[in-house]
């Protein structure tokens, strides 16, 4: 095959290769032409080529996240690998595996003057497991054999039992372009050493005191669990000892776990909180959506907070940390199991669980009663996603709202909640759509996230299997709900910020077909129609609602909860 002649790139698309990854996206530039080529010149990757880096690196932890696999960044010097900053943070927070390879200028040309450069080394500091520095100018055989391992021990800590974000900084001389004929390698898949963590003996004797006759709350955070571990869990919520609590992107859905935990929480009367204070926490997984939650277990703190993570030891969210168990969520589930912890002594789940049935039949009521509105608009939405469909919801009050509707066992959901950006959540959700393409995804998004990442249209991996509905509540509604803001003088300008803008002309522009709700008339039907059609291109629906009523509708929700 007719590839680069840089041998340091020729090493690292081969340490590519034999790691799993199969999808590339570049972002055009000439420095980082050599790895562009020698990508290119491989049939193995699939080659992605989107314009503006910001959406570049989303698109690709979009894929990342869908396909559970490896994806390289590949982009030119200077503010390129700044636009990437917002989705290595992503995830860095997620978890997520991801390798970007910036080109850069031979390092004794940084700070002189040349143009596209600034100082790349270790640039993403705070947010990256592993970064190296490699270049050209050496080519000798010690120099490739000493980067082919250091390459390995990157892939390594991108790969681990803690994945996430993993840096190659290359700097490049010129000629950039030239190439050379080398034999097609053959992938030799370089195996990641998994650790396998136990927890001690000690450990699990104490946790077994603990748990024996105590009140134990298990709250469930972002992810996606194997099926085993779904079915021990369900197993364990049997015990009327445990409570489980879950949210929408935690990918559970049990009829004994708490769904809506806003809702549930709602309903707790001030003077018997301490009731549903438990003795023990235990929390999986990543981020958690509700704050009412983390403001409740950090007033009513439970006696010990066991974590389970590989990652951030020492996150103390409910300020009682006793533990992290730095093992996998499937491995602690099956180590509860297996204590075989004192069982129905306590009736603690069912108490949580009454409160999640009171405030299912009072919200359906309140529901039927309601205006026009968003809250009006994400009960239609959610009863309306086509069955097995992928649901990317962006940030602010679209994932909110969304965690007051039970979510369904049959569909998946996806949020970018590792620092809750809302830079990003339309690459990320086009990034998935590309990478299966035989699933249905659905985008629902606000106006500011989706205009903040329009560029997310531009690319042509758009395909027919995304539908995106944008609640356009001209600006950021969520500043209308959340206390301070809400009461401020300043709301509409610095922080809901309105604005009047649809985005039909954004669609002509990127080809998508366009279609508008503007009031209640048909919102139901036209939502269905637009859910279920078939379409040749990618769609989207925009649903103008009235900004200065929807605080007030989703207030009156909770009033009417405690009613
Ligand atoms: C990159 C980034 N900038 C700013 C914010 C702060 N922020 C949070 S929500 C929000 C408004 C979002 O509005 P929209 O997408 O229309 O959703 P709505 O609140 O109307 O549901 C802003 C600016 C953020 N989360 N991320």
């Amino acid at each position: 095959m007719i590839t680069s002649n840089k041998k340091i790139v020729q090493q690292i698309v081969l340490s590519c290769m034999n790691n799993g990854v199969k999808k590339v996206v570049i972002s055009p530039g000439s420095r980082n032409a050599p790895l562009s080529i020698a990508f290119d010149s491989c049939d193995y990757f699939d080659c992605i080529v989107i314009h503006d880096e910001r959406s570049a690196a989303f698109f690709g932890m979009g894929i990342a996240e869908e396909l559970k696999e490896p994806v390289a960044l590949v982009c030119t010097s200077g503010s390129a690998l700044l636009n990437y900053y917002p989705a290595i943070a992503e995830a860095y927070y997620r978890e997520i595996p991801m390798v970007v390879i910036s080109a850069d200028r031979p390092p004794e040309w940084i700070n002189h003057g040349d143009g596209q450069t600034i100082v790349q080394d270790n640039i993403y500091a705070n947010h990256i497991l592993q970064q190296i520095n490699l270049n050209d100018s050496n080519q000798n055989n010690s120099y490739l054999e000493n980067s082919k391992e250091l390459i390995q021990n990157l892939f390594n800590a991108c790969l681990a039992n803690r994945k996430g974000p993993v840096h190659i900084n290359l700097g490049l001389s010129e000629p950039l372009y030239e190439t050379e004929e080398i034999n097609t390698p053959e992938i030799k898949e370089s195996p990641i050493l998994d650790e396998k963590k136990v927890i001690t003996e000690n450990d699990l004797k104490i946790l077994k005191e603990d748990l024996s006759n105590s009140k134990i709350l298990i709250l469930v955070g972002q992810g996606n669990y194997k099926q085993r571990t779904k079915i021990l869990l369900s197993e364990l919520a049997k015990n009327t000892n445990i409570s489980v609590l879950v949210e929408n992107t935690s990918n559970f859905v049990d009829h004994q776990f708490n769904h809506c935990i806003d809702r549930s929480l709602t309903l707790i009367p001030k003077e018997k909180q301490e009731e549903y204070t438990p003795d023990i926490l235990i929390t999986l997984g990543g981020a958690i959506i509700s704050k009412k939650i983390k403001q409740f277990l950090r007033k009513y703190k439970a006696k010990k907070h066991y974590r389970v993570s590989y990652a951030f030891p020492n996150m103390d969210t409910y300020r009682c940390l006793y533990k992290c168990f730095d093992c996998s969520v499937d491995a602690f589930i099956k180590t509860l199991d297996s204590l075989a912890i004192e069982r129905n002594t306590i009736n603690y789940g069912p108490k949580w669980k009454e409160l999640d049935y009171i405030a299912k039949d009072k919200s359906e009521a309140y529901y039927k009663s309601i205006s026009y509105s968003d809250l009006a608009v994400f009960n239609e939405i959610t009863k309306n996603i086509p069955k097995k469909s992928i649901v990317h919801m962006a940030n602010s009050s679209v994932v909110r709202y969304f965690q007051l509707f039970d979510p369904y066992e049959d569909l998946r959901y996806h949020c970018n909640r590792g620092t809750s950006g809302i830079d990003g959540s339309s690459s990320t959700a086009f990034g998935a759509s590309y990478a299966t393409p035989d699933n249905d995804h659905v985008l629902i998004t606000g106006d500011v996230s989706f205009f903040y990442d329009s560029n997310a249209l531009w690319n042509s991996y758009l395909k027919p299997n995304i539908k995106v509905i944008l609640i356009n509540n001209s600006g950021g509604g969520i500043f209308n709900i959340i206390p301070g803001p809400a009461n401020s003088p300043l709301r509409a300008k610095y922080f809901e910020a309105t604005h009047e803008h649809s985005a039909e002309y954004i669609c002509k522009a990127f080809n998508l077909k366009y279609q508008n709700i503007l009031n209640e008339n048909d919102l139901a039907k036209d939502l269905n129609e637009f859910l279920n059609q078939d379409n040749k291109r990618p769609s989207l629906l925009e649903i103008f609602t009235p900004r200065l009523t929807n605080a007030n509708i989703l207030n009156d929700y909770f009033k009417h909860l405690t009613k």
